[in-house]
């Protein structure tokens, strides 16, 4: 059965997965953007610009030249007055004690504004103890990398198998997965799949992309991430509403 995003909310008990699937029901949206630019300005205009098209923005907080504090705390700003969670794609992949200094240390605090960081889970389930220690008492939530969207991923069979158990073992802190598909039943876990454009295809560095209608429909996902589809394009507010109509088109289809 196909619930919606807000009965799915009223399943579950981690208040980032709770506000999301919430947020995604009532702005009507299961866009996330990824915001693979540089600059500060860059940054902070696409969240302002974007921000009621989507439910989530996604950021490389190390990719900018010019990353200051400020930035962060324009960021959470633009996203309470957008309602849209923010989410740092930091792929943690360390033994855990590193990775709680890598969450809350260093340049970016990551765990001080991020709502949502995400992990492999290559070095086994003590990555996730360790971000797990510095993220449940804020309240954040986090998403293990179960498959990627790039060719010749490793990240399949039995790998990907043995991440649904370590995500089923905290239920706590992880609210569900960087995939391509639904992979486990279960309302409270939440699927977003990056590699989507408006036409199936690849860049030139192993990427690879499908329609939104393939990702949430077909595949069961819940979360379209799209970067250069959108910010790449002449419009990018045009660009953004027409993946924010087909993501939910393809939703409501799903549903009925
Ligand atoms: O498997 C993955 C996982 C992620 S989080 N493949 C990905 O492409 N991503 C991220 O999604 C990637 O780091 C980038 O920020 C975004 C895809 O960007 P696009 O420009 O190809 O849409």
């Amino acid at each position: 059965m196909n619930y919606t995003y807000t009965q799915r909310a009223n399943l579950c008990t981690n208040p980032t997965a709770v506000k999301l699937l919430q947020l995604m029901d009532q702005k009507q949206t299961n866009l996330c953007i990824a915001a693979d630019v540089i600059s500060k300005n860059q940054l902070l205009k696409i969240a302002d610009e974007l921000g009621d098209e989507i439910c989530i923005l996604k950021t490389h907080i190390d990719i900018l030249e010019d990353f200051d504090m400020d930035t962060v705390i324009q960021l959470d700003r633009l996203s309470e007055k957008h309602n849209f969670l923010l989410f740092e794609d930091r792929k943690f992949a360390d033994i855990g004690n590193t990775v709680k200094h890598q969450y809350q240390d260093g340049i970016y605090h990551i765990a001080d504004w991020a709502h949502i960081t995400n992990a492999h889970t290559v070095p086994g389930p003590g990555i996730i103890t360790g971000l797990k220690e510095v993220g449940l008492h804020k309240g954040r939530g986090l998403l293990l990398l179960a498959e990627m969207s790039s060719a010749g991923t490793l990240a399949k069979n039995e790998y990907t198998a043995e991440t649904l158990e370590m995500a089923k073992n905290n239920k706590d802190f992880v609210i569900g997965f960087i995939t391509m598909r639904q992979l486990i039943d279960d309302p409270c876990f939440i699927n977003l799949t990056p590699g989507v454009q408006l036409a199936v295809g690849t860049d030139n560095l192993g990427q690879q992309y499908n329609t939104p209608e393939k990702v949430i429909k077909e595949n069961n996902s819940d979360v379209i991430i799209v970067g250069r589809g959108i910010y790449e394009a002449q419009d990018p507010i045009a660009e953004a509403k027409k993946y924010r109509t087909a993501g939910w088109q393809a939703y409501l289809a799903k549903l009925s």
